[in-house]
């Protein structure tokens, strides 16, 4: 069995909220670990195009807005089924729905409501893939191997 890796992120009210560290308690009880991490403000290009599945929808310029509205800590997850299972861990999009239907979920514990969830999770092994690549370039490519020229 493999090991997967996946994409999280704590979203601007996630580390105002000062929730980084429980959050980090919780990835590394659950038996992953933090390949890489990254503390960045992102900006509205950058957001625009990690969320460009979501550009046509009502929610997006809000979506962007709270995004873009503080630092965010991106970390890459690896576990065996990291994706699903950090999908499980941090429980529905909703944050107010979670607290009702999966308490013990990290959008229950620090998000607010469906925008302002606090975490994000890829949704799957494409998801994954793009998503690492996006903020981490050369961490699915190989690292440092260079990859030679044909002769
Ligand atoms: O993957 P997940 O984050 O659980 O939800 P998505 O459906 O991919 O939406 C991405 C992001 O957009 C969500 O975390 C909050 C926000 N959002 C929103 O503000 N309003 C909606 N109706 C749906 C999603
Ligand atoms: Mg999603």
């Amino acid at each position: 069995i493999e090991s997967e890796l996946t994409l999280a992120i704590v979203k601007p009210d996630g580390i105002s909220g000062n929730y980084s560290s429980s959050i980090r308690n919780i990835i590394l009880q659950s038996g992953f670990t933090i390949q890489t991490q990254a503390t960045l403000h992102l900006d509205e290009h950058t957001v625009t195009t990690f969320y460009a599945e979501h550009s046509t929808k009502t929610f997006f310029p809000s979506l962007i807005k709270y995004i873009t509205s503080g630092p965010v800590l991106i970390m890459v997850l690896e576990k065996v089924n990291a994706i699903a299972d950090w999908r499980t861990l941090i429980g529905p999009t909703d944050a107010r729905k979670a607290k009702i239907t999966h308490p013990d979920s990290i959008r229950a514990m620090c998000g607010e409501d469906l925008e302002r969830n606090c975490v994000h999770g890829s949704d799957s092994r494409e998801s994954a893939a793009r998503e690492i690549s996006f903020f981490f370039p050369h961490l699915l490519s190989g690292g440092t191997t260079l990859k030679h020229d044909e002769l």
